[in-house]
């Protein structure tokens, strides 16, 4: 040990030697209980942030804090390495993208590699390998036998200057994120996953999970956004066709005073043909195709319609309803056909207002009598059917049933379960992605590709011109091609899968990332699975978790994996904010990783990261934190450092004789006490480093006064330090324990070494006896911790029974505490 604590030495030393011994490689044969930690893999973008560190330093904590609980950890990390940014580089800069990509792995990995992580290296996974995405294609293959995966025209929001199509999070505003040109909406074929099959699943399996933020859960639930109702029939007038709509509202039926259809369905122009409407109708249709969706359906959009000409009846008054085209309705949903009631509708109301459309109340308020003049809003809640034939009188809680079940009766309607959820659009017409492992031929139609020729490669001979299009389309090699049936020229798909993809199964190659007959094999994956803790961010809470969630339960249903659920645990952290902001290149707020270990150590930032915020709060970025850290590790250091030659001749003891010795060896059972439930209870990593620094201020008050140290106690206490230190901050953690001379190193699997663990006896504090004395009279005794704090004593003997009535009507001059051994009251 040297004399100065130098973390560039130190971190280098123990890097080194955990790489070398392969302390952290695990395989499937041991007698431990498995446990898999794993933190969202990064993507690839060339340098580290202050949020993977964060996130890497909480994986790290648990997963080391797991192997000295005697887990079998599983503690892998890879890369997200499809995506945009690959492509958007080889357009400004002319590298290819999988130079790009693999160069910034390579340094991606050496920084993580100087975090000092316990990660299994062998199992590194890399998305854009074909080693990885021909399984990806094997499994699109697989779905697409299994009605899983098929093609289907939709509607999508298309860039016409860079002629792509744009993801929802592409579009700001109604622009193009890049060229900033007005977003259209293009029906193109696409590819679909169908995730809807398993929406019901994914809704009911929310139950199963262990430990996962409630927030995740509401924003996964309100995404499926299940919703019970019925399907109603209204015949078109002087038509054969009806206009089905999907209500959760069938107890408003009788305040139907108008019906809307989404500008897309195909009614709209159907409807209004040959009607002096027609022309008017197409110009609306047009006008909306424009607008995205988001925009056009949000509460506070403008409402906005046109007549189409046209009538249906309603099913149970016969009375005549105009059908309209409203901006508000979409087509994805339900049947794309809304029925109207204003009176119940915030959205029909103000929309029946700004056209001059009837209003008709049919549920009234316990509270207050409405009419159409005298409703201001939409009345929403539930109260007493009016004005509804037959049903009058009725709770509109119980009519909801009673009028469905009526219509069921009549053949006029059914009841219905609707999800907001849509089916997975996987097309991209991109390069840097998983080729699609179709074929069309003239002949015998869309062709999967035969397992026996997968992976299709991506081609290299792609220009990169940023023009837009689906880039494959543009290698000769690639797209021409022979139908896997009949053989005769055909053509490939030029589509690549949306990155989702990728990260929707990692977690499970991780189980067996080099297996070339299996995405996983069977054996060691159902040693592993599922995933007991995932860590990652909020943003996540919906897309990655739940494909994720989908994959696991598809892939199953192919006999691929045993489990149903992919990850019992989650814990989201927070961002990493500084000067208010969440830190971003464009903020310019940015705390660079490097700099960060280079001038303290990977100890120092893992230490501040964990201590300065709990692990899914947001983190304000503080340098005197960083400086705090970077004191306590020196200042520990240095206690080793100064008792290293004594411990050679001392061994570590939990008995005492002294008093001072004994407050010591409670507060480190105290200590390992709380430190172990802070770290079991939702990861409180925070107050744990707080509770350690509390522990060895005590230390340093105890060497203070070395006429009383008891150098077995203290060896016993520092030896316990080290083990509750080192998942927090491994290396100087090692160094440390290598000085105690005890066996190690504390991370080498054969050493077993194991968490501290605290006696319940020894939690109890030893007791002394004060006595009382007012104006230097014995007046009274008191019973106290050995270690209670003198303000505390003093507060204690001024209310004790016996004393109040000495002091009663006097004035309270003074109070004089002598150490463990009496306070007096000096009172006039
Ligand atoms: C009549 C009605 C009366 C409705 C009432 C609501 C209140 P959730 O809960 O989200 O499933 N709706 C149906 N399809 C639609 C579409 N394609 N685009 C826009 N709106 C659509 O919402 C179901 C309700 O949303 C349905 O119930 C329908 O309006 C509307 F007092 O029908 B309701
Ligand atoms: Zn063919």
């Amino acid at each position: 040990m040297d004399s100065k604590y130098d973390p560039r030495v130190i971190e280098k030393k123990w890097q080194t030697l955990w790489t070398d011994r392969k302390y952290f490689k695990v395989d499937e044969d041991s007698d431990k209980p498995k446990f898999y930690c794993l933190e969202m893999f990064p993507y690839p973008s060339g340098k580290i942030h202050m949020g993977h560190v964060r996130v890497y330093a909480i994986g790290d904590v648990i997963a080391r804090y797991k192997r000295l609980r005697g887990f079998h950890v599983l503690h892998p990390m890879g890369w997200d390495s499809f995506g945009l940014p690959a492509e958007n580089a080889a357009i400004q800069k002319r590298v290819p993208p999988a130079q790009w990509t693999l160069n910034n792995i390579a340094a991606m990995r050496e920084q993580l590699k100087a975090m000092g992580l316990s990660y299994d290296w062998d199992r590194e996974v890399t998305t854009c390998l074909p080693d990885y995405y021909r399984w990806n294609q094997w499994f699109f293959v697989k779905l697409f036998e299994k009605g899983l995966a098929y093609k289907k025209k939709s509607f999508v929001n298309w860039c016409p200057s860079c002629v792509t199509v744009l993801a929802n999070e592409q579009v700001e505003e109604g622009k193009c994120w890049r060229c900033e040109t007005e977003v259209i909406q293009k029906e193109l074929d696409q590819w679909f996953f169908k995730i809807t099959a398993y929406a019901e699943e994914l809704l009911a399996d929310h139950d199963r999970l262990g430990k996962w933020p409630e927030r995740v859960i509401t924003m996964q639930k309100n995404w499926i956004g299940k919703s019970v109702g019925a399907e109603i029939d209204f015949p078109l007038e002087g038509r054969k066709e009806a206009i089905t709509v999907f209500t959760t509202r069938p107890d408003t039926l009788y305040g139907v005073t108008f019906m809307s259809i989404a500008p897309e369905n195909p009614l709209a122009a159907v409807l209004s043909k040959n009607t002096p409407q027609a022309e008017k109708v197409r110009a609306f249709i047009e006008q909306i195709k424009k607008q995205d969706k988001e925009t056009r359906t949000s509460e506070s959009a403008g409402k906005e319609g046109v007549f189409t000409g046209a009538y249906a009846i309603h099913p149970l008054t016969g009375s005549k309803i105009p059908v309209w085209v409203a901006n508000f309705v979409l087509l994805e949903y339900g049947t794309g056909a809304v029925m109207a009631v204003p009176a119940h509708d915030q959205r029909d109301f103000e929309f029946s207002k700004k056209y001059h459309l009837p209003i008709k109340v049919v549920i009234q308020s316990p509270r207050q009598i409405f009419s159409e003049d005298t409703l201001h809003e939409a009345y929403v809640s539930p109260g007493m059917l009016t004005d509804s034939g037959p049903f009058n009188g009725i709770p509109s809680e119980e009519a909801k049933g009673k009028i469905t079940e009526f219509l069921v009766k009549d053949g006029k309607g059914k009841l219905k379960i609707n999800y907001r959820l849509r089916d997975w659009g996987v097309s991209r017409q991109r390069y840097w992605g998983t080729p699609i492992p179709m074929v069309y031929c003239k002949e015998c139609g869309v062709q999967a590709v035969p397992e026996d020729q997968l992976p299709v490669l991506l081609p290299t001979d792609v220009p990169f011109t940023g023009k837009g299009g689906s880039p494959l389309e543009e290698s000769r090699e690639f797209s021409h091609t022979r139908c896997p049936k009949c053989q005769k020229e055909a053509r490939r798909e030029t589509d690549t899968m949306d990155t989702f993809v990728d990260s929707s199964w990692y977690f499970l190659r991780y189980t067996s990332p080099h297996s070339e007959s299996h995405p996983v094999d069977p054996k060691k994956a159902a040693y592993w699975l599922p995933v007991d803790q995932y860590v990652g961010g909020i943003e996540h809470a919906v897309l990655h978790l739940l494909y994720a969630r989908f994959f696991t339960k598809a892939l199953r249903d192919l006999g691929v994996i045993s489990i149903g659920e992919p990850f019992s645990n989650l814990l989201t952290q927070g961002m990493v904010i500084k000067d208010g902001a969440k830190m971003s290149k464009s903020k310019g707020n940015i705390v660079d990783p490097d700099y960060l270990i280079d001038t303290y150590g990977s100890d120092t930032s893992r230490l501040f990261s964990l201590f300065a915020a709990p692990p899914e709060k947001d983190l304000e970025w503080n340098d005197q934190g960083v400086e705090g850290s970077h004191r306590f590790l020196n200042k520990v250091w240095n206690v080793y450092y100064a008792y290293q030659e004594l411990w050679k001749k001392t061994a570590s003891s939990a008995q005492s004789s002294t008093p001072e010795a004994r407050v010591l060896l409670r507060k480190t059972h105290q200590t390992i006490k709380k430190i172990t439930e802070d770290m079991e209870k939702d990861f409180h990593f925070n107050t744990a480093v707080a509770a350690l620094m509390e522990l060895f201020n005590t230390v340093t008050d105890y060497i203070s006064r070395p006429a009383t140290l008891d150098p077995g106690v203290l060896k016993f206490t520092l030896r316990n330090f080290v083990l509750l230190l080192s998942p927090f901050a491994p290396h100087i953690a090692e160094e440390l324990w290598e000085s105690l001379g005890e066996p190690g190193p504390i991370f080498d699997p054969g050493v077993n070494q194991s968490w501290p663990s605290y006696s319940p006896k020894a939690l109890v504090a030893d007791e002394m006896t004060i006595v009382i004395q007012v104006n230097g009279k014995l007046r009274g005794k008191l019973t106290v911790p050995f270690d209670a704090e003198q303000e505390s004593i003093k507060q204690s003997a001024l209310a004790d029974s016996k004393i109040l009535e000495w002091v009663q009507n006097k004035n309270i001059v003074k109070v004089i505490y002598v150490e463990k051994k009496l306070v007096n009251i000096v009172a006039t």
